[in-house]
Parts: structure tokens; sequence; C-alpha cells
């Protein structure tokens, strides 16, 4: 039986390109030379789309593809994929979710710990030299005690919590609609940094969620508040955080998303305030091994006439 046709927008991890290109007849478009003729070769037989990382797909990119049928994406987040263009040619849409909840939440707890503790920083401290020279480091202050307000409850927002809890933090959330969870509900952003002292984003990307947190709500979150963001960069208005970090505005910043990834504006890496990883949140080989076999079977599953196992649309 000849295998199905598919391309594979990015180099994912090595597992999963291992599986993919095992299974299919794989072309890889980050070799190809020249995109266009690229995808006017294939585009009579492609029938799959395997979509790592940030390359956006769009209705125009899909036409080129008249045979493409499904879109399998490596990550939960598909905020890259116009889904509404994938639903109008009848193109199935896949993410990977819930199998890096918990190194997502891992990742958003150290980020809450490093940013109120600034660990990283007296780190640095040690390595210069400078406990010696100068002193202990300065005094940060306690993660016990202190209100997380989750934007964006969902499956890995309630793993954030659970965590959260542990080291004596008070949970509130916001979301689009209120849900069973004892936790205080907020009707909106500004409220809901108001009344916390870490701001958690964990909403989806995409356009609904563009610049949700913007100045109003980093001013609501004020003077003595730090924000993290493990979502995406385009939830938060990165100039505006940017200036805020610089003038003290608010307190301090953890952040493993940027509006341009990987590209990040250098002004940050001067920052005292801020603690700053390469999004990194789903980054460990069992997650990334669990996200591949799920983008795999999807495509396997597709292929074989069965239904994918977790569809978008
Ligand atoms: C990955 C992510 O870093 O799942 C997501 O939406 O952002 C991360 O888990 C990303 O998918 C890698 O391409």
């Amino acid at each position: 039986m000849t295998k199905p046709e598919i391309i594979i927008t990015a180099k994912g991890h090595a597992g999963t390109m291992a599986a993919l290109q095992a299974e299919f007849a794989s072309h890889n478009l980050f070799e190809a030379s020249e995109k266009n003729s690229f995808f006017e070769k294939l585009a009579p037989r492609v029938r799959g789309l395997a979509t790592f990382g940030p390359m956006p797909v769009d209705g125009k990119l899909m036409d080129a593809l008249p045979k493409l049928e499904i879109i399998s994406n490596f990550g939960v987040g598909v905020d890259a994929i116009n889904l509404e263009d994938a639903s109008k040619r009848k193109i199935i849409v896949t993410n990977t979710p819930d199998v890096l909840n918990e190194c997502v939440a891992d990742t958003a707890l150290a980020l809450v710990l490093n940013t109120l503790r600034k660990f990283p920083q007296s780190e640095q401290h040690l390595r210069a030299g400078n406990w010696a020279s100068r002193g202990p480091y300065p005094l940060t202050t306690s993660v016990g005690g202190k209100v997380l307000g989750v934007l964006g409850l969902g499956r890995i927002g309630e793993a954030v919590a659970k965590r959260a809890m542990a080291c004596g933090m008070t949970i509130r959330y916001h979301n689009r609609n209120k849900k069973d969870v004892p936790y205080p509900y907020d009707p909106d952003p500004a409220t809901l940094a108001k009344n916390s002292d870490v701001l958690m984003v964990v909403t989806p990307g995409g356009a609904e969620t563009s610049k949700l947190v913007n100045e109003k709500v980093l001013q609501a979150l004020g003077p003595e508040g730090y924000l993290v963001n493990i979502a995406r960069g385009s939830v938060v208005d990165e100039p505006v955080l940017l200036r805020y970090l610089k003038e003290k505005k608010i307190a301090g910043a953890g952040l493993d998303v940027y509006a341009d990834e990987p590209r990040v504006p250098p002004e940050f890496f001067t920052l005292e305030n801020a603690v700053l990883f390469p999004h990194v949140a789903s980054a460990t080989v069992e997650t990334r091994k669990a996200m591949g076999d799920l983008q795999v079977e999807n495509l396997r599953r597709h292929f074989a006439g069965k239904p994918v196992l977790t569809r978008v649309v």
C-alpha cells in the first residue's frame, strides 16, 4: 500500500520526525530551497500537514494544497492555524492537549518562584563573585500568602492552581464563562489583576485574546504585582509590559513566551525584575515524546479511516 504523503513544516523532536518519516511519505518544508515550487510539485498528492512552531497556516496555504485533508499540530496551541479557513475547506485540525499539562504547570510554578524569589538573579550574584565581595543577595518576597490570579482556568490553569496552593497561595480566576470551581471569579482581567499579587496568563493565543493584558490590566496589577505568562506572547501588550517593568510600575515578570519568537526584545535582557525562559514549558523528553506520539497517532488514525483522537475543528 502506498504511504499517504504529508508535508512537515519545521524540524521537530527527533523521535517524532523518525516516526513521521517511517509511516508517511514525508516532505520537509524546512529543507526546501524554494517554497512555491515545493508546494506546486506536491500539490496533487499531499493529504496531510504535520505542523510545528509558529509558522502561519492560512487559507492561501491550504488552497495551495487542494488534496489536504488534515493538519496535525505538535502542541496544544493552534493559534498559528486559521481554524475558520480550515473548517470552510473541511480540513481536520488536531492538536496535542493534556499530555503536556503537568510539565507546563511545573514551568508556571517555576516562574512564580523564580520571579518572586529572584533565584536566577541571586545565583548570578554568587557566580559573579558578589557574595564574598559585596555581601548577601538582598531579601525578596514570599510566595506563601500571595494571591494567584489565573487568567484562563482550563486544564493547564487548574494544574497550576493545584501547585500554587501547595505553596500556600490562594487562587482567583477569570474566564469568559464562570466555572464550577471552588475559586472566586472576577468578571474581567483588570479586576482579576487588581485582586491578585501574581497574574498568571494561561489563555489560548489568537485574535480573541490578542493584547488581553493591556495597559489597563497592568495598571490594575500595580507596583506590587507580578505578571507570569506561559500562554502566548500575543496575549500581552509587550511594549507596554517592557515600559511597566522599566519604570517599576509592576514589581516583576516571569515570561516563557514572547510576541515574535524566537526574537526577544533585547531591552528585556537588562531588566533585573524579569525572569526569562526560552519557551520551554513543555520541553522535556517525556512530554515532547507524548506530544509527538499524539500528533502521529492522529495522522495514522485519519489515514486508516478512523476518527482522530484530539480534533479541534
Ligand atoms: C511547544 C506550546 O513549545 O503546546 C503548545 O502550544 O506552545 C508548546 O508546548 C510548541 O508547541 C512547540 O512547537
